[in-house]
């Protein structure tokens, strides 16, 4: 039988209660509010594969009762969870804390054996709104069911964002209607890093990735890398270019030689448009501009350019994300930096949280998933150096930078790029477990964290992983024999 805080991320208050442990009977039964008949629907599976008992949903009283209780002015994620010798009870105000409390129930469900929930009380809500991991598939590009298999994984551990890093030098993929060759030219054969990540999504399979990962709670975030890592754009389309001359295409990983020009009036009707058309296709509130290394765009430039492009998230219902560097323009007030940067740098940051702005924790030296975990790793980068499992567990997002503490904090995200990847297997290697180090950080009160007990319950997730198929790196961290 498991613990009733075996569980990643940690819940904020756990209470056992062994004199409650609960076996679950031959007829065990579900019910649920009627506005989570589809959780409800997934319980009942999950708790019909552990058992193999039948687990109909019911509609009187069940063992296993999901509530919804809106009244309460609790976070959106907040869920109660009692299990009780009479049956087990998951109350939340919304479907979204019913949804992370049935991964609580998940954990909580021994791998083999007979199957006993242990007794007790959980009561647990989210330190931040924001948990997140991105996807480069501009870089290497993944197959929509790849996708949907790592959104499977990443929502176990209630990561409720996935960004998709959507376009860069080496390649275009999203369709945009109206800019066929975006995808046609740059999405294609010999796209990626060495020509070996080609593919792209159409605006419906967009769509439907979007949908899938709605019902696994996890909001996709668009980005489109503006003004710099853009050379596929411009291979596509000439006329992004300041003096409308073809340029090649590039499978190299150089960054920073790229940019739109900042004062053609073409460059702006491009923006505008593919802003337009993702933001229709995206109905998360989100939409990520980029930002990051102009490094061949003057600093008049910059500025110039952001200030235009900076509001037109706005315009079509979204709030911009950006990479840190924006920070140096004056942001819209619903603006959210994204700070990557290893050292406590300010490059406006701070200036813009007194002002207010709320901003995405992601520094390479910790959250990067495309580093190395140590010398021995075969795939990733060390630009920001090695970070094996217990670096990414041990800090906190709300002292990286002075003036960006935890009140001015949306959340964490942990971005993969995709230099070195070419498969589901590899992405899965870099991301797992240090994404479940992430996914603790962003959910468990800072107090409450402590390196020695995550890697002893994490050791419990490596048959599970195992048994999921998952790919995860067996760090000699983590004594794996322990779980
Ligand atoms: C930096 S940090 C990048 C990416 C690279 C990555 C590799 C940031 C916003 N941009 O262009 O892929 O390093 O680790």
């Amino acid at each position: 039988m498991r613990h009733l805080g075996d569980v990643i991320p940690l819940p904020v208050s756990v209470r056992p209660d062994p004199a409650a442990d609960f076996p679950l009977p031959a007829d065990v039964s579900v019910s649920a509010a009627p506005a989570a008949t589809a959780i409800a629907g997934e319980l009942a599976e999950l708790l019909r594969q552990a058992t193999g008992f039948p687990v109909p949903i019911v509609a009187g009283l069940g063992t296993v009762r999901l509530l919804l209780d809106d009244d309460e002015a609790k976070s959106p994620e907040s869920y109660r969870l009692d299990i009780a010798a009479d049956g087990v009870t998951l109350r939340a105000p919304t479907d979204q804390g019913l949804f992370a409390g049935l991964q609580t129930i998940r954990q909580l469900l021994p791998g083999a054996g007979a199957v006993v929930l242990p007794g007790g009380r959980v009561e647990d809500e989210p330190r931040f709104p924001y948990r997140g991991t991105m996807l480069d598939l501009a870089r290497h590009f993944y197959q929509p069911a790849d996708i949907r298999s790592f959104i499977d994984t990443i929502a176990q551990f209630k990561i409720n964002h996935l960004h998709l890093h959507l376009t860069d030098d080496q390649g275009w993929r999203l369709e945009i209607e109206g800019w066929p060759r975006l995808t046609e030219v740059s999405g294609g054969e010999g796209t990626g890093i060495d020509g070996a990540g080609p593919g792209f999504l159409t605006a419906q399979q967009y769509a439907e990735l979007v949908a899938y990962a709605a019902t696994r709670f996890v909001t996709i975030v668009p980005e489109i890398d503006l003004p710099g890592h853009v050379n596929a754009a411009q291979v596509a389309y000439p006329e992004l270019t300041c003096d409308g001359e073809p340029v090649q295409p590039r499978t190299d990983p150089e960054v920073g030689y790229s940019s739109l020009c900042a004062g053609k009036d073409e460059t702006y009707a491009f923006v505008e448009d593919v802003i337009r058309v993702v933001a229709a296709l995206t109905p998360g509130p989100y939409l990520h501009i980029g930002g990051d290394e102009a490094l061949s765009t003057t600093a008049e430039d910059y500025r110039a350019f952001m200030t235009r492009v900076l509001p037109l998230p706005g315009k079509y219902g979204k709030r911009a994300i950006g990479w840190h560097e924006m920070a140096a323009v004056d942001l819209p007030a619903t603006a959210i930096p994204q700070y990557w940067r290893i050292e406590p740098v300010d490059d406006g940051v701070a200036r813009a949280a007194a002002a207010g702005h709320q901003v995405i924790m992601s520094p390479a030296d910790r959250s990067y998933l495309d580093m190395k975990y140590d010398e021995s790793t075969p795939l990733g980068l060390d630009w920001a150096g090695l970070v094996g499992v217990e670096r990414s567990y041990d800090w906190d997002p709300a002292d990286r930078l002075p003036g960006v503490g935890e009140e001015s904090l949306l959340g964490v995200e942990a971005p993969l790029w995709s230099e070195t990847l070419r498969s589901l297997a590899d992405v899965e290697f870099m991301v797992f477990p240090r994404l479940l180090a992430i996914a603790e950080i962003g959910w468990t009160p800072q107090a409450a964290r402590d390196w020695t007990s995550f890697r002893d319950r994490l050791a419990a997730f490596g048959p599970r992983l195992e048994a999921q198929g998952v790919n995860f790196h067996r760090s000699t961290e983590i004594d794996w024999t322990a779980g």
